[in-house]
């Protein structure tokens, strides 16, 4: 059992064979994905009829008690005519992403493709009539990013034998099982059958699911398209990897494959009024902080009814993309270092290298590495085209490394150290 302060959920943890599975070998190195939630929320983005709803924009049709018959309406009004797979994939590719995972349904039960098992998507509700699932495919083989589904098995506010709306249907009363067998089941199979390669399925709030209904769904997406993954929200601690909650990142170095889903303000879904946003100085050394302690940063946007990344997401997007530029080859394909649990760095590795990821730049350049058994016969600046030799002495519990007085990045300056 995992404590109730577990940075894993209950249930969301990683299966024990997958964490030797090469399968997840490109995801591992992969370490930031884009999050994309879409769908019909992006419509009233946060406000029902006058009134500001609390709460993540995307919950607003359970945490407003809007009835089925109402919310079915809006997707008559939903035409996202700037919506540009193009451009999505582009700043996934700009920003240093290496997949994308996209709401295909979402507990609003609305799908985002065109399904066979219902009229209640984007092809047949909406004047849209486009399929976006599609279009990011097509784009997404072109620019080399994994495209990935977010899939909502248990909840479905819309479907009557769906889980979490108790306001149109009554929850005891439902088939939950039919729902999975006759509903959820086909759709994953149009999802992993309609769209070419998926990296992975992202399921979530698993509630009710059982063991066996859990199961039954990770070997589904492993005999339809055996390379796809299935994050640990399908539940019952059968996930090929786990996922923490959200926005939470470990304290410490966790020995399973794990991922941090996260947003850049306060919401998943678009909501107008959600104008916190983190700065790109802490998201660029969350990313960090997570990659050093194992895990994959999926990091979300919430594309507008209209089809568009708010600017402020795309704005530090691309500074994270701009920081990794100069500094990816100490993110992409690491492993965590092998020094942890200090405040002003980080450690990341590859074979013969360790990488010294300094947030905190002391003010005399002398860093005082300790705690490494492993010889050092070199340093220098990732960020230097030159890669000048920095000195290095030892000293009573290790080395120190002689910089510069000031940082050459103020966000986090990466010392590569050779063993
Ligand atoms: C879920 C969804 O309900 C939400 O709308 C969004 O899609 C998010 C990514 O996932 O919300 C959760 C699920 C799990 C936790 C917190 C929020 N958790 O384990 O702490």
């Amino acid at each position: 059992m995992l404590p109730d302060d577990s940075p894993i959920r209950q249930g969301s943890g990683q299966r024990a064979e997958a964490r030797q599975d090469p399968r997840l070998d490109w995801w591992r190195d992969a370490k930031f994905g884009m999050f994309i939630h879409w769908g019909l929320y992006a419509i009233p983005a946060g406000e029902w009829k006058g009134d500001k709803i609390p709460g993540i924009g995307e919950w607003i049709m359970l945490r407003a008690r809007i009835p089925v018959a109402e919310y079915e309406q809006l997707a008559k009004q939903f035409n996202p005519v700037r919506f540009s797979a193009a451009q999505w994939v582009s700043i996934a590719k700009l920003a240093g992403q290496k997949y994308l995972v996209i709401t295909s349904k979402h507990h609003d039960g609305f799908c985002m493709f065109n399904s066979k098992l219902t009229d209640y998507d984007i092809v047949d509700a909406t004047p849209f009539r486009r399929d976006p699932l599609k279009e990011l495919a097509a784009e997404c083989q072109k620019q080399g990013i994994r495209l990935c589904f977010y899939y909502s098995q248990t909840q479905d506010w819309h479907h009557p034998n769906g889980d979490g709306n108790d306001w149109d249907y009554v929850e005891e009363a439902k088939d939950f099982d039919g729902y999975l067998e006759n509903y959820v089941k086909p759709q994953v199979r149009e999802l992993l059958t309609n769209y070419g390669p998926i990296g992975l399925i992202w399921f979530d709030t698993p509630k009710r699911i059982s063991e066996e209904q859990s199961r039954s769904l990770v070997d589904l997406v492993h005999q339809i398209q055996p390379a796809c993954l299935v994050n640990g929200r399908v539940g019952n601690h059968i996930g090929d990897y786990a996922s923490s909650r959200d926005n939470v990142i470990p304290s410490d170095l966790l020995q399973i494959d794990w991922e941090t889903p996260a947003t850049i303000n306060h919401t998943w879904g678009f909501k107008k009024d959600d104008e916190d946003w983190k700065t790109p100085t802490d998201l660029i050394q969350k990313l960090v902080d997570i990659t050093s302690k194992g895990g994959n940063y999926l990091l979300n946007v919430g594309p507008t009814a209209e089809g568009t990344i708010p600017q402020p997401s795309i704005d530090r997007l691309l500074a994270m993309g701009k920081w990794l530029d100069a500094n990816g080859d100490s993110v992409y394909g690491t492993r965590p270092g092998p020094i942890q649990g200090e405040e002003w760095c980080r450690t990341t590795t590859k074979p013969g290298k360790i990488y010294l990821h300094v947030f905190d730049w002391p003010t005399n350049g002398q860093l005082r590495v300790a705690g490494l058994n492993q010889k050092v016969t070199g340093a220098y600046l990732l960020a230097d085209p030159k890669k000048s030799q920095l000195a290095v002495t030892s000293s009573a519990d290790g080395i120190v490394v002689n910089g510069p007085a000031k940082g050459p990045d103020a966000i986090d300056s990466v010392v590569v150290l050779t063993v």
